[in-house]
């Protein structure tokens, strides 16, 4: 999969992309990511990006110009793996989509992608009317750019991608895979001020350990956030023991 990278701050990415799982992704070469500075493809000087906007009111705009001709120069770059013949195109800003784990799975199945990473107020309209395929937010809250949401992307991605994550199931058994938040986890030392670990942690009784992962991913799961359990796609994913547990919980 490839991942090209539109900004202004292309200094930005160097250090979080060398680093751990995605850096590894990278050397391995299942993932490439491309960074590119928008500046490149300004005609101007100056190498602008910015204007005031119509209809004044505070703060810049950036203009369409550098986008349509960088977006579209890097779009014939692609592997071939992509459905349309060319990356798809996501600009990351608080008005998309927002972010999560099935937006996720989606995306890694798309080939490769555009991410355009926006200062200022925003990007004239006519960037996302003629060379945007969709719009992804990572929150409701505004930050300064697009830069750290890319980056949120790009690693949320790379644990999609096969031959990423080193254990062979934690992916596999991630929370989300089934809709449920983690279980709690517990290392040495056996007690910590003076709180044990569970005593089944340490049965070596795997079935049994399965069993405890389970009902725990539910009970923190309804604990923290209940609105999870509402949906059905979820509700069918639960365990037998786990549906009784549910309804168990749910008369009390
Ligand atoms: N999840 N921002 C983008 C500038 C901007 C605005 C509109 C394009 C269109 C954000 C978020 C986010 C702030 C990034 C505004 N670019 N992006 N930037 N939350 O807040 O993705």
């Amino acid at each position: 999969m490839r991942v090209q990278v539109l900004t202004i701050f292309p200094e930005l990415f160097a250090p979080f992309l060398r680093t751990s799982l995605v850096g590894r992704a990278i050397e391995k070469g299942i993932l490439e990511v491309g960074v590119h500075d928008l500046r490149d493809w300004t005609e101007d000087r100056h190498r602008s990006v910015d204007d005031e906007p119509y209809g004044g009111g505070g703060g810049m705009v950036m203009t369409a110009p550098p986008w349509l001709r960088a977006v579209r120069g890097l779009s014939g770059e692609t592997s071939g793996e992509n459905p349309e013949g060319r990356p798809w195109r996501i600009l990351l800003s608080p008005q998309g989509a927002r972010l999560d784990d099935a937006k996720v799975r989606e995306l890694a199945g798309r080939g490769d992608l555009i991410l355009l990473c926006g200062r200022y107020e925003g990007i004239d309209e006519r960037v996302r009317a003629t060379v945007v395929d969709e719009e992804v937010s990572i929150g409701d809250y505004v930050l300064s750019g697009g830069e750290l949401p890319a980056l949120v992307l790009i690693e949320a991605l790379s644990r999609q991608i096969p031959g990423v994550v080193q254990l062979a199931d934690s992916v596999e058994q991630d929370s989300f895979r089934n809709g449920l938040l983690d279980h709690p986890h517990y290392t040495r030392p056996p007690v910590v001020e003076g709180l044990a670990v569970p005593e089944v942690l340490l049965s070596g009784n795997h079935a049994a350990i399965r069993r405890w992962r389970d009902l725990e991913a539910l009970r923190a799961t309804r604990e923290k956030r209940p609105d999870l359990l509402e949906r059905p796609e979820v509700r069918a994913r639960l365990t037998k023991e786990q549906a009784r547990a549910l309804d168990e919980m749910e008369r009390t």
